[in-house]
């Protein structure tokens, strides 16, 4: 079975992957992500890990807590929508993710939609600098999530988890008490955007968020483009947290998602930056974005993020000694 499989390598199978299940929906007006912990869950996740070598644990999901009032909160940030949910969501997530990474688990977040990286990723910011480690995100997504309650023209909180996370003062108020390191924007890039708002693209200049874009994807290829982006964080022996939204893919091979953008990547393109990253031995925690299995067509895209999952975690169409041990 392993020889046609492909195998975790030891960084990820020396720890115990958590899957972690946060069925939040409200970070848009489009209901359904809700249900994509089930969905991955039914796709298969836990087995195709463990066939890989994997120790799995499945935390089950998270229970919606109660809408917290944040507090004070700049007035443009009060008109966000379903902004007292999300408060308590953003809490109960970062306290989660926060312990499963202090209890060295390797936690792999079954979204949801990407409003929960304001809980996942601030966790693992915190953890980070708690181990004296650098963070840094490769955001795969067809979207910059880089608006603020200012900026953004839906309102909408799943279009800013970046800005939460950089440090924007209008949203800090989500996280109360609990510390916040913000992530410096050059160390989340974003992979696969083509479509960017203008108050966005003018703030991912301003701040100097990573950011690559389908057309540079088009002229260079994943390879070329993500070789010395790893190279970087090999050097400065990075975590690296890995956020997928499902909407970086092309649409005709991932339809269930709210915010689908024609010009998406392909299969082996999806399928060659998760074994890439697999080969960099520094993927330290993950997370699945914004499935939508109600816009679903038969499990197609819950099956195929299932599969994108078990190449970040090993699986190959062909041993590949040589890769395995030294891609870079
Ligand atoms: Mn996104």
């Amino acid at each position: 079975m392993m020889d046609t499989l492909g195998m975790a390598p030891a960084s990820m199978t020396s720890r115990v992957t958590s899957l972690l299940g946060i069925p939040l929906d409200l970070g848009s007006h489009t209901p359904g992500a809700r249900m994509g912990p089930a969905a991955l869950r039914i796709a298969g996740l836990a087995p195709l890990l463990e066939e890989l070598g994997c120790t799995v644990e499945d935390a089950g999901d998270l229970a919606p807590p109660h809408p917290v009032d944040p507090g004070f909160t700049p007035e443009n940030a009060a008109g966000c929508l379903n902004l007292e949910q999300i408060t308590g969501w953003t809490r109960l997530i970062h306290d989660h993710a926060y312990d499963l990474l202090a209890r060295g688990r390797l936690p792999l977040f079954l979204g949801g939609d990407h409003a929960i990286s304001m809980g996942t990723v601030s966790a693992v910011a915190r953890h980070c600098q708690e181990e004296g480690r650098d963070l840094a995100v490769l955001w795969v997504d067809a979207h910059a999530d880089f608006n603020t309650p200012e900026t953004s023209p839906s309102r909408n909180m799943h279009g800013m988890p970046i800005s939460f996370l950089t440090g924007d003062t209008s949203l800090r108020p989500l996280l109360g008490d609990r510390p916040l390191k913000p992530v410096p924007p050059p160390d989340i890039h974003v992979f696969g955007a083509r479509s960017i708002d203008t108050a966005e693209r003018r703030r991912i200049r301003e701040y100097g968020l990573g950011c690559t874009d389908m057309r540079t994807i088009d002229e260079h290829g994943i390879a070329t483009l993500l070789r010395p982006l790893i190279a970087e964080w090999q050097a400065r022996d990075v975590h690296l947290h890995v956020s997928l939204d499902v909407d970086v893919m092309d649409p005709s091979l991932a339809p269930g998602v709210g915010t689908t953008v024609p010009g998406g990547m392909t299969y082996r393109e999806a399928h060659l930056i998760m074994e890439t990253l697999c080969d960099s031995g520094l993927v330290g925690s993950i997370e699945v974005v914004e499935l939508n299995p109600f816009l679903d067509e038969r499990g197609r895209s819950a099956k195929l993020l299932v599969e994108l999952v078990g190449s970040l975690f090993g699986r190959t169409v062909l041993d590949r000694p040589a890769a395995r041990t030294r891609a870079f």
